[in-house]
């Protein structure tokens, strides 16, 4: 079993996709361990994307990030990280896959959705940036 982390979001709360998103997770086959809607204050979604602020859109992504609510989750599965990327697709809309949740609820590259871990190392940074181990059932 191996855990991944999520991220419905502000686009797709914001559009009343969330149910179907968290649907399609369930429907795959992910366990939710942990769950909440919160707003990312600036400083979160700074520390949250802080491998990427050097790049030209960072700024862009932290406001787009804490625009509204966002759901976060910690989902368990067999080859949960690899899975989940799948499931959601590439990062462009315009290149994902049909089926794929980008492709179906993204808008572009910035307002994409979604997000999920790429790496174990990763899962294991963020699971813990939004979740306490008591709050993972
Ligand atoms: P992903 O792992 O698929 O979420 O993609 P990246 O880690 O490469 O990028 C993280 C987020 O930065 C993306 F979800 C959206 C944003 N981004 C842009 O806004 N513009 C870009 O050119 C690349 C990424």
């Amino acid at each position: 079993m191996e855990r991944t982390f999520a991220i419905i979001k502000p686009d797709a709360v914001a559009a009343g996709s969330a149910g179907q998103i968290l649907s399609i997770i369930e429907k795959q086959g992910f366990r939710i361990l942990g769950m909440k809607m919160l707003r990312m204050r600036r400083e979160q979604a700074e520390g949250f994307y802080a491998v990427h602020k050097a790049r030209p859109f960072f700024a862009g992504l932290v406001a787009f990030m804490t625009e509204g609510p966002v759901v976060v989750l910690a989902l368990e599965r067999e080859d949960a990280i690899l899975k989940w990327r799948e499931v959601m697709g590439a990062t462009n809309p315009a290149n994902a896959a049909e089926g794929t949740i980008r492709r179906q609820f993204a808008t572009d590259i910035e307002r994409n959705a979604v997000h999920g871990s790429d790496a174990p190392e990763t899962a294991a940074a963020e699971i813990p940036f939004f979740f306490s181990t008591s709050e993972l059932l």
